[in-house]
């Protein structure tokens, strides 16, 4: 193992996190921006409480008043191909994402510190429409270890090991719109 191995180098971000830019060419995110726009996007829900961003959950979606999975429509064709380019890309079985949630931002609006459900277990997210400060945070004593990964648009991130486990995940308000969708596997027995 090299030093690098050895020690985690700060500036490199949570492990398990791997991010790469122009995972997609300009007029497929035009495309899938338009897919996204024709949605039924409903302001996302969680029990009595509602959050400014649009989403549309596909396969599964979390209901938060009965705090369980429900199943949800299945995957649109549209965004079948670049599920399995995203599957591909991650060295993951076809077929091994089954939930993908479309997500709409206005300028204004972002989304706070969370980690996903422990249902899931491998996270993909394509940017879309403008680039975001994607911002990580863990508890280290009495401070928080602290990273911020620029996403930009087209661009693919993955959280994965203590990037998933670990770390918490927020975007503060875009300064533009910005879309993504956000590609799950289940959590395998
Ligand atoms: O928009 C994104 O890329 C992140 C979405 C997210 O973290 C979530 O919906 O849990």
């Amino acid at each position: 193992m090299t030093q690098l191995g050895l020690f985690a180098d700060p500036a490199g971000g949570p492990a398990g996190l791997r991010y790469t830019d122009n995972f997609i060419e300009a007029a497929t995110e035009q495309d899938l921006i338009g897919g996204i726009a024709a949605l039924p996007l409903q302001r996302f829900q969680f029990g009595a409480f509602e959050g400014n961003r649009r989403v549309a959950s596909f396969g599964y979606r979390y209901d938060y008043s009965l705090q369980r999975l429900a199943e949800a429509e299945p995957i649109p064709d549209w965004v079948l191909p670049v599920a399995r380019q995203v599957e591909a890309w991650a060295g993951l079985t076809e077929g091994s994402v089954r939930q993908v949630l479309c997500t709409a931002y206005d300028a204004g609006v972002g989304i706070g510190w969370h980690r996903d459900k422990p249902h899931f277990k491998e996270i993909l997210g394509l940017s879309l429409g403008s680039p975001c400060k994607f911002r990580f945070r863990r508890r280290s004593g009495d401070t928080w270890e602290r990273h911020t990964l620029e996403a930009l648009p087209r661009s693919l991130y993955m959280m994965d090991g203590e990037a998933r486990s670990q770390w918490e995940h927020s975007i503060p308000p875009v300064e533009a719109p910005r879309y993504s969708i956000t590609f799950r596997t289940m959590k395998r027995a």
